[in-house]
């Protein structure tokens, strides 16, 4: 078991469409999540927040784009010190912040794995797919273009290089069920793994995910899980900008978390789109410190049975 995390802020909001998530990360701080952890048995690190300096604005092909230049920035900025929080810690946290922050975080961890010799895999828990490029993005929220980056499809000339790709067969999406015609093109091309609500309805959570995990471990992968609050049905996580009813339940949510603690195969998280300005009483943050919980350890009873790991 890894015993060393680090947290890294990363209070980036020009991805979305409401203003807020640079709030996430003190938000998490205040829900206690360092202390959580380290009740748990592990060494925790906390690394501060990135920042960037004032950007000049970007201009670019598609008109709609928002923040272009911040949000690139933000991406070269977390790249490399999300590689370097992954140097100091077996499981580096990066607490954002939207989710366009997974476009400096994903590369980051392909880079630490390959030099590790082994694949990265991402387990991606979403109502969003984010699969959109510069160019098909209509609501020009760059929050919807991390996986289109990471997986290097073309169309991002205006982000970082791309250093090290994350190949989209190792890529699989739960609880899907918003997704824009440009992205379900791509992600019958590209061959992504998606189960999206309806099929989590037919088959539950389990497995889809065990059979996931088990392909990690087969190839000897590392895990990058990158956790979206509206992955989450809204009325128990009601702060993020995105709200789509019909998402994972509390159970089915802290299942996928025990069960991923149980694979020990997780070695990096992303926590975003929380933004505590449309939190109710801090509800959605200490539940996102609970789910975080639940993957680094915390059972309500010992096992009598080992599980299928
Ligand atoms: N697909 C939509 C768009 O591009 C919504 C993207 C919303 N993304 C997030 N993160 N909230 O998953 O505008
Ligand atoms: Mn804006
Ligand atoms: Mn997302
Ligand atoms: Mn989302």
């Amino acid at each position: 078991m890894a015993d060393t995390c680090a947290l890294l802020g990363a209070p980036i909001e020009t991805g979305a469409s409401q203003r807020g998530c640079l709030m996430g990360p003190a938000s998490l701080r205040t829900a206690g999540l360092d202390e959580e952890l380290a009740s748990l048995g592990w060494e925790v690190t906390d690394l501060g927040d990135v920042t960037i300096p004032p950007q000049a604005p970007m201009p670019h092909a598609n008109p709609a784009l928002h923040h272009l230049a911040e949000t690139s920035a933000w991406i070269a900025a977390l790249g490399a010190r999300a590689h370097e929080a992954g140097q100091v810690a077996d499981l580096p946290i990066f607490m954002g912040g939207d989710h366009s922050l997974s476009a400096g975080t994903v590369p980051a961890m392909a880079r630490r794995a390959q030099e590790a010799g082994k694949p990265l895999f991402v387990l991606w828990l979403d109502a969003h797919p984010d699969l959109h490029t510069l160019h098909t993005s209509q609501s020009g929220n760059l929050h919807g273009t991390p996986v289109a980056y990471f997986t290097g499809q073309e169309g991002f000339d205006a982000y970082p290089p791309l250093v090290v790709p994350v190949d989209p067969r190792n890529v699989c999406m739960m609880g899907i069920r918003s997704v824009d015609a440009a992205e379900r093109t791509r992600i019958r091309d590209i061959g992504i793994e998606v189960h999206d609500m309806r099929s989590i309805d037919e088959t539950g959570v389990l497995a889809p995910l065990r059979a996931f995990l088990a392909r990690v471990k087969a190839a000897g992968g590392m895990l990058h899980l990158s956790f979206d609050v509206d992955f989450l049905e809204p009325g128990i996580a009601p702060a993020v900008g995105t709200t789509v009813p019909g998402g994972a339940t509390f159970r089915e949510a802290h299942l996928i978390m025990e069960e991923l603690c149980d694979s020990d195969l997780v070695t990096s998280l992303d926590l975003v789109e929380l933004n505590p300005f449309l939190d109710e009483r801090g509800k959605t943050a200490k539940l996102l410190c609970d789910l975080t919980a639940s993957l680094f350890g915390r059972r309500v009873m010992d096992r009598m049975t080992s599980s299928s790991f």
